[in-house]
C-alpha cells in the first residue's frame, strides 16, 4: 500500500502512517468525525480526480463525460431514494459552500434570516458576524433556553416580531431532536422559507432514527462525511420547484468543476447507507450516546440539556472543576480526541471556553457498545477529575490503545 507515495514522498507517506496509528490506537469522539469504509476511500483515490466537469449531467462544459454523468447520475438517484427528495445536487464540496449555495438560491444580500446562535449549539454558516454568511446576510437569531433546550414559543415569538425571509432550523452541537413540523408552521405564518441544516445528523435520519425535515421543507442540506459516513463533501436536498435555482447556484453560482472522485465516493457511501446493516448502525450510534450520556452523568459530568436523543452531548466542565480547553488537552494525552466548545450562556470566550463536545459516530463505527461506552466513560471521569495527573493521563493511553486493537479501523492494516 502507498507504495509509490512511499518512494517519491517519504516526509507525506511517513506523516500518514502516523496518522494511521493515531486513529487506530485512540479513541475518537469528536461528533462530527467517522470513518469511511474501504471502498468509498478507494473511490476517492480513483483516475476520477483527473476529470474537469462543469455542469450537470447531459448539460457539460467539456468533452469526455459519459463516465461522469453515469456516476453522477447514480449518485443523484440515492440521494433522493435515501431521503425520499425530489431533487437532489451532489456537487457541493463542503457544508459551508452548500449552505452558501442554498442562501444564494433563496434570498438576495441584507435579505433577513432567523438562525440558531453558534454559542446556543448553531453553526457559523448560520449567520455568525464573521462568516460570509453574517457578513452577506442580515441574521437575527433564536436560542436555547437555561435548560438547553430550544423553547419552540419563543422561535415563534422572534419569528412574528422579525418576520424573516428564511428560516434556518440546523445544529452543530445541540443533542435534543429539533421539531422540525413546528420550524415549517411557524415559517408558514410569516411565509418564510425553511432551510434545515442536517450535517450531523443525516446518518441517523437516513437509519431512521430521527425525524426527517426533507418531506416538508423548502431546503436540506448535509455534508456527507459525518453520520453519513461518506467522503468529505455535501448534498443539497429540496422540492423540484427551487432545483433549477439550487443548481445554477452551485455551479456557475459558486463553483467551478465538481470533484468527480468524490461524487462517486458519494455514490458508494450512499449504497452502504440503503443496506440493511446501516439501520442497525445510526440505531446504536444514539444507544451509545445514551449510555455514555448516563454513565458520564452518574460520574457527575453535567450534560447541557441532561441527556441526548442524538450522537452527541455537551459536556459543562464546569461540573469536574476544569475548562474545556484543559479537559481536550488532558484526553487528547490520555488517547482520547474531542473538541472543546462553548457552553449555551458561557461567560468563558470560544478559545478557551467550559465544555467539551462528544460523539459516538466514529466509535460505533469501529464496533463498540454499551459496555465500551461504560468504559469510556470511566476514563473520561478519571482523566477529567484531575486534569494535570499525567501519570493517569499515560495509564488510560494505554488501556486505550488495548482497546482499540479489538477494534480496526477501516481501511488501516499496521
Ligand atoms: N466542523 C463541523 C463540526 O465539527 O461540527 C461543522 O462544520
Amino acid at each position: 500500500m502507498l507504495t509509490h507515495l512511499q518512494a517519491q514522498d517519504p516526509d507525506i507517506y511517513e506523516a500518514i502512517k502516523r496518522e494511521e496509528k493515531r486513529q487506530a490506537f485512540e479513541l475518537e469522539l469528536i461528533a462530527s468525525e467517522n470513518y469511511v469504509s474501504e471502498a468509498v476511500l478507494e473511490t476517492m483515490g480513483t483516475i476520477l480526480t483527473n476529470k474537469y466537469s462543469e455542469g450537470y449531467p447531459g448539460k457539460r462544459y467539456y468533452a469526455g463525460q459519459e463516465n461522469i454523468d453515469t456516476i453522477e447520475n447514480i449518485a443523484i438517484k440515492r440521494a433522493k431514494e435515501i431521503f425520499g427528495a425530489q431533487h437532489a445536487n451532489v456537487q457541493a464540496l463542503s457544508g459551508s459552500p452548500a449552505n452558501a449555495a442554498v442562501y444564494m438560491a433563496f434570498l438576495k444580500p441584507g435579505d433577513k434570516v432567523l438562525g440558531l446562535s453558534l454559542d446556543h449549539g448553531g453553526h457559523l454558516s448560520h449567520g455568525h458576524p464573521v462568516n460570509f454568511s453574517g457578513v452577506l446576510y442580515n441574521f437575527v437569531r433564536y436560542g436555547v433556553e437555561e435548560d438547553g433546550i430550544i423553547d419552540m414559543d419563543k422561535v415563534r415569538e422572534i419569528a412574528l416580531k422579525e418576520k424573516p425571509k428564511m428560516i434556518v432550523a440546523g445544529f452543530s452541537a445541540y443533542s435534543r431532536n429539533m421539531e422540525w413540523k413546528r420550524f415549517k408552521e411557524i415559517a408558514d405564518e410569516i411565509g418564510a422559507f425553511t432551510f434545515a441544516d442536517i450535517a450531523h445528523i443525516a446518518g441517523l435520519i437516513a437509519g431512521g432514527v430521527l425525524d426527517s425535515p426533507v418531506p416538508f421543507f423548502d431546503v436540506v442540506s448535509t455534508t456527507t462525511h459525518k453520520t453519513l459516513r461518506g467522503p468529505r463533501g455535501a448534498l443539497i436536498l429540496c422540492k423540484e420547484e427551487y432545483a433549477k435555482n439550487v443548481d445554477k447556484a452551485i455551479f456557475p453560482g459558486m463553483q467551478g468543476g465538481p470533484h468527480d472522485h468524490i461524487n462517486a465516493a458519494k455514490a458508494v457511501a450512499f449504497k452502504e447507507v440503503m443496506q440493511p446493516e446501516f439501520k442497525d448502525y445510526a440505531a446504536q450510534v444514539v444507544k451509545n450516546a445514551k449510555v455514555l450520556a448516563e454513565e458520564l452523568k452518574n460520574y457527575g459530568f453535567s450534560i447541557i440539556s441532561g441527556g441526548t436523543d442524538n450522537h452527541l452531548m455537551l459536556l459543562d466542565m464546569n461540573s469536574k472543576n476544569c475548562t474545556g480547553k484543559e479537559a481536550e488537552h488532558a484526553l487528547e494525552k490520555a488517547g482520547i480526541s474531542c473538541n472543546k466548545n462553548m457552553i449555551p450562556f458561557d461567560p468563558r470566550s470560544p478559545f478557551d471556553p467550559s465544555g467539551i463536545r462528544i460523539g459516538t459516530p466514529a466509535i460505533t463505527t469501529r464496533g463498540m457498545k454499551e459496555e465500551e461506552m461504560k468504559t469510556l466513560a470511566k476514563w473520561m471521569n478519571e482523566v477529567c477529575s484531575d486534569v494535570h495527573d499525567e501519570a493517569t493521563q499515560k495509564r488510560v493511553a494505554a488501556e486505550v490503545k488495548e482497546l482499540c486493537q479489538h477494534y480496526p479501523v477501516p481501511g488501516i492494516k499496521l
